[in-house]
């Protein structure tokens, strides 16, 4: 594919699908005709994957999941398809700027955090080893918030991403379902007879997710919520022009907004339609798919794997028990059977406000026949294992674990630390019933968006190296290992990061205002604003060096930025006041005049999967610093490492592996390990104690109250103060010292630039296990029992 004919294709699109002539086409024009046709390109292989899937039957897999957050799609795609040098210079031919084309691309933020990332790269990874499958989600009309800060506090505004139209997405008018809310149940026979009061229509919208070098490409389902009528004409005529409008109004909101809670459970209504509205209408069209290859729906275990991601979907369980019991007279045992032998769960987190529970009223009154199946699936249970105190429906409420954990026929968690957990805490009862169910699947990170794409001066050093077979199978990265002896390699290697901070650095000065040094230690954290993330343990670790700074100018400091990114639930006080407080103290340490040149804190807002493309491969230091036992996995630190960034972190989620990959001597280790946590929180004084013991958390905290970083204003902290001093679930304090001591050794490693370099191109060689490739090929194996198709 060459240039001329992609260019060929642009004008064409230009002129024919965007009406436009390419004297007053716009920068939105040129994206949108590149779009369409990079979009030609990838239809192709999608039907020849559609139908070589068609013609074996193969079985397939269904990755349920509330949320994708996949970001950009136009620079993956060129990279997938070996199309960037001829997009580069077909742009240029056309003067366009190719960089300003590619950021023009809003982000599809149809996600929270780690879940709907960890979905994302999931997809791209089925696309590049051939599994056949699909992605099933909701198509929302606003992704997550977009956040910005006023007078330093996080301001939420409506993200608005399809004001523009999208270009990789196909509309299916003809595939849609009419999904049920509320209503009655009647005796039918052995059966029931469900009748719902409501009713909305479930649109599919397919948008194909490509693989490397083009080889098969699967898809992303999303579903829109529409009236099943558009509007009430009668109403119209009467002139009664809001009422005619709003059944309209109504159904769609179904489908209008992403809850932006991650890892609180809001316990909406509205969330629970949400969650049935996609999960019966992806069930209904994997059945009415099976059913066009098949005629004996007890086979459906051996042609569909559906995967819930988290519980989110969990629904599922009993409405694919009603849709083989009450529509196709399957007998209730062998029903239960046939689901569970489909489906299996993933857990994300063990944070009790996140295990999702809905009280039985609401249940009964939303989903009555579900609700009537959840009993009779309780009941099973409760037969089989008659001993057992485990319920799916306790203290009225309806919970979602353990119902995913019944209906599944494989549980896994995320990390081997997680997987344990799960074992030992949540499902203890369960797992010591069904001890085989639970299994690790530990995360991975898509190699093509978080190092070809992300880093193109990396990448390009590694495929000089060692040749391109990296991107497909990340393992190979190994092969860099004996050229950290070699000097020419590591000045390169160098160069690489040192042009990635320069342009981060760029990027901060005209979008911020404030540029920083490059050969300052670019010391990182980003992800969700959590009391379990430990933000403000970063912070104040930064208070503290920047006290001891002032103290002692002369030490011979090691310059940082410690840059910042993330956003919090609107919900979440405590979150949002650690997000004024990093503003607040970024502030007063940018301008003093003593310490700025050794100490800066920046904060962009509005941080999504755009902007930690251009923060990670700049990363020196990677900040991991959950209280251990509380981050499921991360899937941030995977990319960081592969990045060549340093992790600084507990023995929390994934480090463990990260830590045992890059081998200890090139992994910053801090912190109590998860054991060591719980057994501090039997001390009801262990914050105290710890305050007591470290005058520089002390200071630290004093300076807050002070009002130093409040403009004198001594209550603005007050929460966060008493929280810490009082409680401190998360360990804080109990943890500063030692993070604090660690900051210090990685200050000194820092100040010999040759052997940080060594430690971090290590840290890329040894991490190529992270590859959510791998992580594809362990659910292929251990969980759907599918084959790759290429
Ligand atoms: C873990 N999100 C990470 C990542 O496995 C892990 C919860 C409720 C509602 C909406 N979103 C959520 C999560 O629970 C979530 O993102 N969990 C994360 O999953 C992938 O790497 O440790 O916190």
């Amino acid at each position: 594919m060459n240039a001329t004919d992609l260019r060929a294709d642009i004008l064409k699109h230009l002129e024919f699908s965007l009406g436009k002539d390419l004297a007053h086409a716009t920068l939105y024009d040129i994206r949108m005709a590149l779009t369409l046709a990079v979009r030609d390109r990838v239809v192709t292989p999608w039907f020849a994957a559609t139908r070589a899937t068609y013609a074996a039957k193969s079985k397939r897999v269904y990755y349920l999941s509330m949320e994708f957050l996949i970001g950009r799609l136009l620079e993956d795609a060129i990279h997938n398809l070996g199309l960037m040098q001829a997009a580069q210079e077909a742009m240029t031919s056309l003067d366009a700027d190719f960089a300003a084309v590619l950021a023009d691309e809003p982000d599809a933020a149809l996600g929270n955090g780690g879940l709907g990332r960890l979905a994302a790269c999931f997809l791209d990874s089925m696309s590049t080893l051939g599994c056949p499958g699909y992605g099933y989600g909701i198509r929302y009309e606003h992704g997550l918030f977009r956040q910005s800060f006023h007078e330093g506090r996080q301001v939420e505004e409506a993200e608005n991403w399809l004001r523009q139209r999208h270009g990789w997405e196909f509309e299916r008018p003809e595939a849609a379902f009419q999904i049920g809310f509320g209503g009655s149940v009647s005796e039918a026979g052995k059966t029931a007879l469900w009748t719902p009061g409501e009713a909305v229509i479930a649109k599919a919208y397919d948008t194909p997710t490509i693989g490397w070098q083009g080889k098969w490409a699967n898809t992303l389902r999303l579903w829109g919520a529409e009236p099943v009528r558009a509007f009430d004409l009668a109403a119209f005529n009467q002139g009664d022009y809001a009422g005619a409008a709003g059944l309209e109004a109504a159904a769609r909101t179904i489908s209008r907004v992403l809850y932006p809670d991650d890892t609180t459970d809001t316990g909406k209504e509205l969330r629970l339609k949400q969650e049935f509205f996609f999960t019966a209408a992806s069930l209904r069209d994997i059945v009415r798919r099976f059913q066009a290859e098949h005629s004996d729906l007890r086979a459906l275990p051996t042609k569909a794997a559906i995967q819930l991601n988290d519980t989110h979907p969990a629904i599922a369980g009993p409405e694919l028990v009603r849709i083989l019991h009450d529509e196709n007279d399957m007998p209730l045992d062998e029903a239960i059977l046939t689901a569970r032998a489909t489906l299996s769960y993933t857990n994300h987190t063990l944070l009790p406000e996140a295990l999702e529970r809905w009280p039985e009223a609401l249940m009964a009154r939303v989903l009555p026949r579900h609700m009537q199946l959840i009993e009779r699936i309780e009941d099973t249970h409760r037969s089989a294992y008659p001993k057992s105190a485990v319920r799916i429906v306790e203290g009225g409420d309806v919970k979602m674990g353990e119902l995913s954990f019944i209906m599944g026929h494989k549980v896994n968690g995320v990390s081997a630390l997680h997987s344990d957990l799960v074992k030992t805490t949540v499902f203890a009862e369960l797992h010591a019933l069904h001890p085989d169910r639970i299994i690790n699947q530990t995360n991975g990170v898509t190699p093509r968006r978080w190092m070809l794409g992300a880093n193109p001066r990396l990448s390009a050093l590694i495929t000089d190296t060692i040749s391109s077979g990296w991107v497909a199978d990340l393992e190979r990265l190994r092969e860099l290992e004996p050229h950290v002896a070699d000097a020419g390699f590591m000045a390169a290697f160098a160069d690489a990061k040192r042009a990635n901070k320069v342009e981060l650095s760029n990027w901060f000065g005209h979008e911020h205002g404030q540029s920083v040094d490059p050969d300052a230690m670019y010391d990182v954290q980003i992800k969700r604003f959590h009391e379990y993330k430990r933000q403000h343990l970063n912070i104040l670790e930064t208070i503290a060096l920047w006290t001891e700074m002032r103290d002692n100018p002369n030490a011979g400091w090691t310059p940082r930025v410690k840059i910042f990114g993330g956003k919090a639930a609107p919900g979440y006080v405590m979150a949002k006041e650690i997000i004024h407080l990093i503003n607040d103290v970024a502030t007063v340490i940018n301008a003093d005049p003593v310490t700025s040149q050794w100490l800066k804190v920046v904060y962009p807002p509005n941080y999504n999967v755009s902007m930690a493309e251009k923060l990670i491969p700049a990363a020196d230091l990677s900040e991991q610093i959950s209280t251990a036992g509380k981050e499921a996995s991360g899937t941030g630190n995977m990319k960081f490492a592969l990045n060549g960034a340093l992790t600084i972190g507990t023995l929390d989620g994934a480090n463990v592996e990260i830590r045992e990959q890059v081998g200890a001597e090139n992994f910053f280790l801090f912190g109590m390990t998860a054991p060591e946590v719980v057994a501090c929180r039997e001390n009801p004084e262990h914050q105290a104690d710890a305050i007591k013991a470290s005058p520089r958390l002390k200071a630290a905290l004093k300076l807050i109250e002070k009002g130093i970083f409040s403009d004198g204003d001594d209550k603005r902290y007050k929460a966060i103060l008493k929280n810490l001093r009082k409680h401190d679930y998360f360990t804080v304090c109990a943890d500063f010292d030692s993070y604090y001591d660690c900051q210090r050794q990685v200050d000194a490693a820092y100040r010999d630039a040759d052997q940080w370099m060594r430690m971090a191109a290590l840290n890329t060689a040894r991490s190529g296990w992270f590859s959510s490739d791998r992580t594809i090929l362990g659910y292929m194996a251990d969980v759907w029992d599918i084959k790759p198709m290429i």
